[in-house]
């Protein structure tokens, strides 16, 4: 099967698996296990912040970071499509009891001027004060969206000016820095938080880190023990993000090229409605063309299906395809001829 359902899929290659295999571990609720405490050390560094913390997920990673940032009754400012407020279960209200201030970005972006607008503060006993505001680069269902440095810096003057302090979900942070030729620390010096997660593009099996100031992480240890997420000999897991963080992370402009390849392949087939200028890196959302299209998405995914190719059906005509580190260009290219044969069957 060509998996295209999500970065997420990809599984650890024999040489990661080796490095895992051979972790030095010990008990990290302990802060004693050698291979987490450098895998926390390598993701300061990378991230450019004085510490860093390995958690189990990339919605632990936001979460934990909410709630450090806040408290209850706050507000937070994000993008409606935003991943905290979309897909981590209600955690926002149920774990830190936030608000969201959610704002119509053009494909995930905020602008300085809309955040700028809806900033409340506590001198008005009716209000929620907003305490943060929260980005994601890419941004995942704006289509993989790379921030513009200009956009982050000016949101970030007016958070300042404000008061407010910066969080990044930055699940697929390195997909950013590659696209568009940037540091980590280029981008993330504008934020007070960042995430990044070493199971999505970067191939690592499971987790993510935070990194933040010394005291961010400090209180965020306390979350993570309290979200369930203190782990054991966590080295073996931290390993292969090590392994991942050295090795995988220029290899992202390989999914970059095959993802503009997907779509500019795909984009002239019949009732196919995508925009292949829009695909900045490993992410594609398509629509389907309700009068055009043969097919609607749950039913080209099922015909995808039968013949080997796996993609994430949203909503009635909408599909996302993302390419990772297991699906190579003779893949992409089947998997583009399958779509493409079955939109065009009569
Ligand atoms: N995203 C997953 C699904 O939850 C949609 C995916 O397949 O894309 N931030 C962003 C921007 C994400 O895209 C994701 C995962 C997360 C955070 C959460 O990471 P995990 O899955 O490790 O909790």
């Amino acid at each position: 099967m060509i998996d295209l359902r999500s970065d997420t899929v990809s599984k650890p290659s024999p040489e990661m698996r080796r490095a895992m295999a051979e972790a030095e571990v010990g008990d990290d609720v302990f802060g004693e296990d050698p291979s987490v405490n450098r895998l926390q050390e390598l993701a300061a560094q990378v991230l450019g912040k004085e510490a860093a913390l390995y958690v189990p997920s990339g919605t632990m990673a936001n979460q934990i970071s909410i709630k450090v940032h806040t408290q209850p009754g706050d507000e937070i400012i994000m993008e409606r499509t935003s991943h905290p407020f979309n897909s981590e279960s209600g955690g926002l209200a149920a774990l830190s009891g936030v608000q969201v201030n959610l704002l119509d970005g053009q494909r995930g972006l905020l602008s300085a001027e809309q955040v700028a607008r809806v900033i409340r503060h506590d001198n008005d006993v009716h209000n929620a004060p907003t305490r943060l505001v929260s980005l994601e680069n890419t941004h995942n269902r704006g289509g993989g969206t790379v921030y513009p440095m200009d956009r982050i810096k000016e949101i970030h003057d007016v958070a300042r000016a404000e008061g407010l302090a910066m969080h990044l979900d930055g699940a697929r942070l390195m997909n950013a820095t590659v696209a568009s030729g940037l540091q980590a620390i280029e981008i993330t010096r504008y934020f007070d938080s960042c995430t990044l997660c070493l199971s999505k593009g970067l191939g690592a099996p499971v987790g993510s880190v935070i990194a933040a100031s010394e005291d961010f992480i400090r209180r965020a240890q306390r979350y993570r023990k309290m979200f369930g997420g203190g782990m054991r000999q966590a080295g073996i897991l931290a390993a292969g993000g090590i392994y991942a963080l050295e090795n995988n992370v220029e290899r992202l402009a390989d999914d970059h090229l095959n993802a503009k390849l997907l779509a500019e392949r795909i984009s002239g087939a019949p009732g196919m409605r995508i925009e292949p200028s829009n695909v900045e890196t490993n992410i594609i959302y398509l629509q389907l063309d309700p009068d055009e299209a043969r097919v609607d998405a749950p039913g080209l995914a099922a015909a995808m299906w039968q013949r080997g190719v796996m993609a994430l059906v949203m909503g009635r005509y909408g599909m996302r395809l993302v390419i990772h580190l297991d699906v190579s260009r003779d893949e992409v290219e089947r998997a583009a001829e399958i779509m493409c044969s079955i939109l065009e069957a009569r």
